[in-house]
């Protein structure tokens, strides 16, 4: 049988993970399970190019592994492991950082936006993030990564970076295919749903739905979601409230967009809202409940991180060494 493709993403342990970064990233992970070899990193090393609290960084890891789990994805058929706990990552960044160009690094709006809230001292790891990033990637000599749409320009600049190396030292890495879902790849905050629901974003409790959030609360913040006053379900970008509704309720349900407008139509914003809230909290439910029963089993999960951790090394080592002889290391 041939061997199956290598399928790769990861998510930063920088908070409580929201419904962006399940129907933007993990729910499609799990659909692609039986199709690829697959691969899911929980990036701590990305974490702290902002400034983490330790204990908090090391609940929030804990958490977001039994998550995976919780969401369906299954640590035999796959790799699921702690990124600082495989040490290849940060050498082969660090190789890959003389392969790549400020001005690249430069142009990541991801960077100018986390920049600006750091003040006058921003730390050079938010800058070579996207290095980091790529090296995680072409370790596993990976040949799709689904991501959310943000991180587009972080992909994009992998595959640069990998056929730049490639074109040297010879056919070292695979590049890698983007893979952004058509729906849930960008969801908006609820109270501002003009930029993106963020996990590091806690200014406003309301603005996100946190994954374990209480069902009742998810209910609540989607009744006060901010929308126009027109009262009628349409997709546009003139009511990016109602969109981002939409959005939601068609990445949970697989429903086509148009189909949703149709099935909507005549009802009110309360009625609707009443309807998302519900399809959110059916999706949930489920997650939170498998959650509390794998984070209860403190020796499952201690032996499923390490496991993780030696299965990824593995392979990882492998690139690395061919890597390093390339560059002329002894
Ligand atoms: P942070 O706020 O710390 O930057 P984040 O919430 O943006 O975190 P990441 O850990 O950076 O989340 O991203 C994990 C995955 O979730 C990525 O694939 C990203 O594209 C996806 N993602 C994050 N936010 C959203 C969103 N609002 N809609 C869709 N996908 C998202
Ligand atoms: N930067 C990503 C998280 C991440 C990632 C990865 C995603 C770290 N390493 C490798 C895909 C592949 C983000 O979502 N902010």
């Amino acid at each position: 049988m041939a061997e199956k493709n290598v399928l790769f993403s990861g998510m930063q342990p920088s908070g409580k993970p929201t419904l962006g970064n399940y129907l933007g990233a993990f729910k499609n992970w799990g659909t692609l399970q039986e199709e690829y070899n697959c691969i899911y990193c929980i990036a701590d090393l990305h974490a702290i190019t902002v400034r983490q609290e330790p204990s908090m960084l090391r609940k929030y890891t804990k958490e977001l592994f039994a998550l995976y789990l919780a969401a369906g994805l299954d640590n035999t058929k796959n790799i699921i492991y702690i990124q600082s706990n495989v040490s290849a990552h940060s050498e082969l960044a660090w190789i890959l950082n003389c392969y790549t160009y400020m001005g690249e690094l430069s142009r990541m709006t991801q960077f100018k936006d986390k920049s600006q809230k750091q003040g006058k001292n921003i730390p050079t790891g938010l800058f070579n993030y996207p290095v980091l990033q790529a090296a995680d990637i072409l370790l596993y000599q990976t040949a799709v990564v689904p991501v959310g749409e943000d991180q587009r320009q972080h992909l994009e600049l992998s595959r640069d970076i990998a056929i730049r190396f490639n074109n040297i030292y010879g056919d070292i890495f695979k590049i890698p295919e983007i893979y952004i879902p058509k729906a849930g790849a960008k969801i908006m905050g609820l109270q501002n749903p003009t930029k993106k629901m963020s996990k590091s974003d806690t200014d406003n409790e309301n603005n996100v739905i946190y994954l374990l959030d209480d069902l009742k609360v998810i209910a609540n913040k989607i009744k006060r979601s901010v929308t126009d006053s027109d009262n009628q379900i349409i997709y546009s970008d003139e009511k990016p409230g109602i969109k981002n509704l939409l959005n939601i309720y068609c990445a949970i349900t697989n429903k086509e967009i148009k189909q949703a407008e149709k099935d909507f139509s005549g009802f009110g914003y309360g009625a609707f809202k009443e309807a998302v809230a519900e399809v959110v909290i059916e999706e949930i439910r489920p997650i939170q409940e498998n959650f509390k029963r794998i984070l209860a089993d403190k020796e499952f999960i201690e032996k499923a991180i390490k496991d993780g951790a030696q299965k990824a090394e593995c392979i990882a080592n492998k690139t690395l060494k061919k890597v390093k002889k390339k560059v002329g290391f002894i």
